[in-house]
């Protein structure tokens, strides 16, 4: 059973694998004069995913408070209030500045002070009776593990999935990500963004950016265009349900990070446009519990018959981390290119599938790559530039997993079958060590 469920992974990801072997490569370039091939991909992680260049602070981010619970904790409480309740004034009353403006379930953000002790804020709150919730809120990142190495040679192959259901375009796919690089498009800025070639013949649908608060979820990374493009591509690549509608939804900001009120924005906007699958590649750290006001969106998109699919985390530990952990969403490991469990892919009895995640530090099949998993995106830093990048991690495992997801759906709406098909395939001498 568990073979059978891999072979339909495994498939639907070498549908997004271009006409490799017909053309001898020719020339690959690392973004940052990093790690070699062959080298451990981790070391230099962060000055290949960051920005090159320093930019403005974000203030939904930093700095993160530094009390011993660990870095992924935002200087924000997450604060849940009652009908009729104005933040702002509630805020005034406790001395400190409301950060964001309750949303449709009475959910905001307020900003602890520098000087101030978050856990005796955090109990003055909710000693307020206006007040129905307030807790800690943390910090979700997007959960791509490898460097990226840009491919530079243009394909004039492309491969389609054989047998593509009919009925695809009535089904869209959430990403809650970075972005995407989805229109050609100029911010108040100045900063330039381009639709990804593989994209242009893709739908997309009510796109938000609730990193910004506007409504050109634009990728400012390069993580989400990524992902997007293994699910949906047509071109140069070609991602595993092509003709499936997209939903772009920006969680995460420039680097990868973003809170769990953006996320908990995200999965209900998410499922009140229509969406069919909510791919979430990111993850709060080993540990971290979010709040039952997140637990509690993720079971209302469940209900609502809204497929989530979640990266079980890149730490290498026996732990999936949140959201993949919840019981309402699928927890998505990576494996490598032989179908063993990634090295850096997390796991644990929580884990539901395995599907390929890549592995940067191989090249198995010789053809003068890493494995990675190849998809279209944006170049780091420069959001009008695209191309084709090879990048690891459970993230890329998880959006193969929404395409087939997706793909399940055109052949059989019921969201119930899905999760079933899925999950029962894996569950039978399912072993937590491999997956
Ligand atoms: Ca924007
Ligand atoms: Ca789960
Ligand atoms: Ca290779």
């Amino acid at each position: 059973m568990t073979r059978r469920a891999y072979a339909i992974i495994v498939l639907a990801a070498a549908a997004c694998e271009p006409g490799l072997s017909g053309q001898p490569p020719t020339e690959i370039s690392v973004e940052d004069p990093g790690p070699s091939h062959g080298a451990s991909p981790n070391t230099d992680l962060h000055n290949l995913w960051d920005p090159p260049s320093p930019t403005p602070v974000d203030p939904w981010t930093e700095p993160p408070v530094e009390d011993g619970q660990g870095p992924f904790l935002t200087r924000q409480l997450l604060v849940q209030i009652g009908e009729g309740v104005d933040l702002g004034d509630l805020a005034v009353r406790h001395g400190i500045r409301a950060t964001v403006a309750p949303g449709p379930r009475g959910i905001g953000a307020v900003e602890v002070p520098v000087d101030d002790d978050p856990q005796a804020l955090i109990a003055e709150l909710q000693s307020d009776s206006d007040v129905q919730y307030c807790g800690r809120m943390g910090l979700i990142v997007g959960s791509a593990d490898g460097w990226a190495v840009e491919h530079q040679w243009h394909h004039d192959e492309t491969r389609r999935p054989e047998e593509l259901p009919r009925g695809l375009d009535a089904f869209t796919v959430a990403v809650l990500d970075t972005g995407v690089a989805y229109e050609d498009y100029v911010d108040e800025d100045g900063q330039a963004y381009v639709l990804a070639p593989s994209l242009a013949s893709t739908t997309f649908v009510a796109p938000w950016d609730f990193v910004n608060g506007d409504a050109h979820p634009n990728d400012d990374h390069q993580h989400g265009t990524h992902l997007t493009s293994l699910i949906a591509s047509d071109g140069d690549v070609v991602g595993v349900a092509p003709g499936v509608k997209i939903m772009p939804v920006k969680v995460l900001d420039h680097r990868k990070r973003g809170t769990e009120l953006a996320l908990i924005r995200g999965v209900d906007h998410a499922v009140d446009n229509g969406a069919h699958v909510i791919n979430l590649s990111l993850s709060f750290p080993p540990g971290y519990v979010p709040s039952p006001l997140l637990q509690r969106a993720l079971q209302d998109a469940s209900q609502a018959g809204v497929v989530l699919v979640g990266a079980a985390g890149n730490g290498s530990v026996n732990e999936v981390t949140w959201p993949a952990a919840s019981p309402h969403v699928i927890a998505v490991g990576a494996t490598d290119p032989q179908g063993d469990r990634a090295p850096y892919s997390n796991w644990s009895t929580q884990l539901d599938l395995l599907a390929p995640g890549g592995d940067l530090t191989s090249d198995h099949d010789n053809n003068g790559f890493p494995d990675g998993i190849l998809a279209e995106t944006v170049a780091l830093g420069d959001p009008t530039r695209t191309g084709l990048w090879f990048v690891e991690g459970t993230s890329q495992a998880t959006a193969l997993v929404s395409g087939v997801a997706a793909l399940r759906l055109a052949v059989d709406p019921d969201p119930r079958a899905v999760v079933g098909v899925l999950q029962k395939e894996s569950s039978g001498g399912f072993h937590p060590e491999r997956g």
